[in-house]
């Protein structure tokens, strides 16, 4: 009976051990979608997360006593153009920076696998511009803060989720555009993504 428990207890142990091995895997190294919110500032908390399925949404616990005015969900994508979405609930009212991005990875080599393009932005509970990324100026986004160079945006159809124009992000090239929010009112951004890697 102590051996069968044992052998469970071992079988157990040892499932656990590959979903997080697989947990680590998605936020590191394979290819994932990202968004984030973080109140300007870190003036407020967002509460009451909610995520698409397959998503689960997360306090940035990185901001150690501030990290419940952030909020973060990753989702790992498959080959085709995938929609997801953050929901949050702003304790005030004020300003909330939405960040839209993809995986990270150490290395310089994998980066081209890891980024991803996204399009179709949208925000309900609160006013976002050009999210569809076909406003442009000086080869960028108009209304959006990003450091891509000019191959990471696409013009001519071929990446749009619709439209024209999509753009190429990851971990170290992520988009950001900053919203007015009412205290108490959900706010939910989703954006499409898919795999930029062939
Ligand atoms: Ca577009």
């Amino acid at each position: 009976m102590e051996d069968r428990v044992g052998l469970w207890m071992k079988m157990v142990f040892a499932a656990l051990v590959g979903v997080l091995v697989m947990a680590g895997g998605a936020q590191s190294q394979e290819m994932s979608a990202r968004l984030d919110a973080e109140a300007v500032g870190n003036a407020f908390d967002l509460a009451d997360l909610k995520a698409s399925p397959g998503g689960t949404p997360y306090h940035a616990t990185w901001l150690k006593e501030k990290q419940k005015t952030r909020c973060t969900m990753t989702v790992p994508l498959g080959k085709d153009w995938k929609q997801i979405w953050i929901e949050f609930v702003p304790a005030q009212s004020g300003e909330v920076q939405v960040c839209i991005m993809a995986g990270w990875t150490a290395e310089k080599e994998a980066r081209d696998r890891i980024q991803a393009w996204t399009d179709d932005v949208e925000v309900t509970g609160a006013s976002l511009k050009n999210g569809g990324f076909e406003d442009l100026k000086d080869g960028k986004p108009v209304n959006w803060l990003w450091n891509g160079k000019p191959d990471c945006l696409s013009t001519d159809g071929t990446q749009a989720h619709g439209g024209k124009n999509a753009v190429k992000v990851w971990h170290d090239q992520p988009l950001y555009q900053t919203v007015k929010v009412e205290a108490g009112k959900p706010c939910r951004v989703s954006a499409w993504f898919k795999p930029a890697a062939k």
